[in-house]
C-alpha cells in the first residue's frame, strides 16, 4: 500500500514537474550500429525509457538498430544535416569531423576501465565533445563499446607476427589503418553495417571488437579464431544534431542530458556484466580462443609507437599531455 502511494505521489510529480516545464511533443530518431539485443541496443532503449519519464511522456525516442539509419558515418551527416535527431557510435568514425578524437585511437592508451572512466569523464574529453558544435554535433556522453579484440576465420593468432597477410577489417580510421598494415595485416577499411557479409563471404578474414560486439553481430558464426589482445579501448559517443538542439527549450535540453547521463552509468555496468558472460558464450558456441601474451602484445606497442607520436602531432601536446596528467592522477589514486 505504502509502495503504491510513493509510487503514484512520485508520478504525480513527475506529471506536474512535466507540465511545468517547456516541453514539446516530439519524436526524436535515434539510430545505432548493432543489433537491437546488444549493450548498445539496451542502453537506447533504457535512455528512451528515461527521457520519456522525465519529459511526462513528451518526448518520444525511437530507436533504430543494425544501421537501419545508416553506417556511423552516414548518420553523423543525417544528424549534421538536421535530418536525423540523435544517434550513438564509435568516436574512432568521428576523426574526419573532430580531430582531436583520434586521442580514444592510442593502442593501450588505457589499461583498464577505471581509467577510461576516469578520462572519458574528466576535463579534456568533455573539451573534444565540444568541438562537435562547430561541426554541427553535440556530443552529450560517453559510452564503453569496449576493449578490443581480433578474430579470423584463417589461423590462430598469438604472435604479433600472425596477423601477416590476414585481411582484416578496420573502422574507417587513420590509427587503426596504419597500426595494422604496420604489423603486416592487410587492413581494409569498411563501415560496421557491411562487415557480418564480408567476413561471410570471404571477403576479408577477420575484424576485431569487443566480445559484446562478437557476440550480439553474431561474428562467431563465421569466425572461428578470437585472439584476447585488448589492443585499444574503444569509447561510443552519444550524439545530438545541432541543428535540432538549437531548436529545442532548456527544459528540453536538460531532460535529454540527465538521460544521457543515467544511460552511460547503465550502458556501463550491462557491458562490463555482459563482456564476461559473451566470452564465456564464444567459447560455448565453438570459437578458438588464445591471449596474446605480454611479450607480442609488447610488440604491438612498439609496432604503435610511431602511429601514436603521429596522433600526438595531430591532436597537439597540450591535450595529450592534458590526457596524460589525467591519467596518471588515476593512476595514483589506487
Ligand atoms: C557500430 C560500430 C561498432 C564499432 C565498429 O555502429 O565499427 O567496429 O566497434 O561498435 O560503431
Amino acid at each position: 500500500m505504502k509502495h503504491i502511494l510513493i509510487a503514484a505521489l512520485t508520478a504525480a510529480l513527475f506529471a506536474t514537474n512535466a507540465a511545468a516545464q517547456d516541453i514539446q511533443s516530439r519524436i526524436i530518431r535515434f539510430g545505432y550500429g548493432l543489433n537491437e539485443d546488444s549493450n548498445q541496443g539496451r542502453a537506447v532503449k533504457h535512455f528512451a525509457e528515461q527521457v520519456d519519464k522525465l519529459s511526462g511522456g513528451k518526448l518520444k525516442v525511437r530507436g533504430f538498430g543494425a544501421a537501419a539509419l545508416g553506417s556511423d558515418v552516414q548518420m553523423q551527416g543525417a544528424l549534421i544535416g538536421g535530418a536525423q535527431e540523435m544517434m550513438v557510435g564509435s568516436t574512432a568514425t568521428l576523426v574526419g569531423t573532430v580531430k582531436e578524437f583520434a586521442v580514444w585511437d592510442v593502442p593501450f592508451l588505457f589499461a583498464n576501465e577505471k581509467e577510461a572512466d576516469a578520462v572519458l569523464d574528466g576535463p579534456a574529453a568533455r573539451k573534444i565533445l565540444d568541438r562537435l558544435e562547430d561541426q554541427g554535433l553535440v556530443g552529450l556522453v560517453y559510452w564503453e563499446n569496449g576493449f578490443r579484440n581480433l578474430t579470423n576465420s584463417r589461423h590462430k593468432i598469438e604472435k604479433a607476427d600472425d596477423l601477416k597477410g590476414i585481411k582484416l577489417r578496420v573502422m574507417q580510421n587513420p590509427v587503426y589503418l596504419d597500426t595494422f598494415n604496420a604489423a603486416g595485416a592487410n587492413a581494409i577499411p569498411m563501415p560496421f553495417s557491411e562487415l557480418f557479409t564480408a567476413l561471410e563471404t570471404g571477403a576479408i578474414d577477420g575484424q576485431e571488437n569487443p566480445f559484446t560486439t562478437i557476440l550480439s553481430s553474431k561474428f562467431f558464426e563465421v569466425q572461428k579464431y578470437l585472439t584476447i589482445s585488448n589492443h585499444v579501448y574503444s569509447p561510443w559517443v552519444v550524439l545530438v544534431s545541432k541543428p535540432w538542439w538549437d531548436k529545442l527549450s532548456d527544459d528540453e535540453r536538460k531532460i535529454l542530458q540527465e538521460a544521457a547521463v543515467a544511460s552511460r552509468t547503465f550502458e556501463r555496468d550491462d557491458t562490463r556484466a555482459g563482456s564476461v558472460k559473451a566470452l564465456e558464450e564464444l567459447k560455448a558456441a565453438g570459437m578458438e580462443v588464445s591471449t596474446m601474451p605480454a611479450e607480442e602484445v609488447a610488440k604491438l606497442r612498439e609496432i604503435a609507437a610511431p602511429i601514436t607520436a603521429k596522433v600526438v602531432e595531430t591532436i597537439g601536446e597540450p591535450l595529450w599531455n592534458d590526457v596524460q596528467a589525467e591519467l596518471s592522477k588515476v593512476r595514483e589514486a589506487k
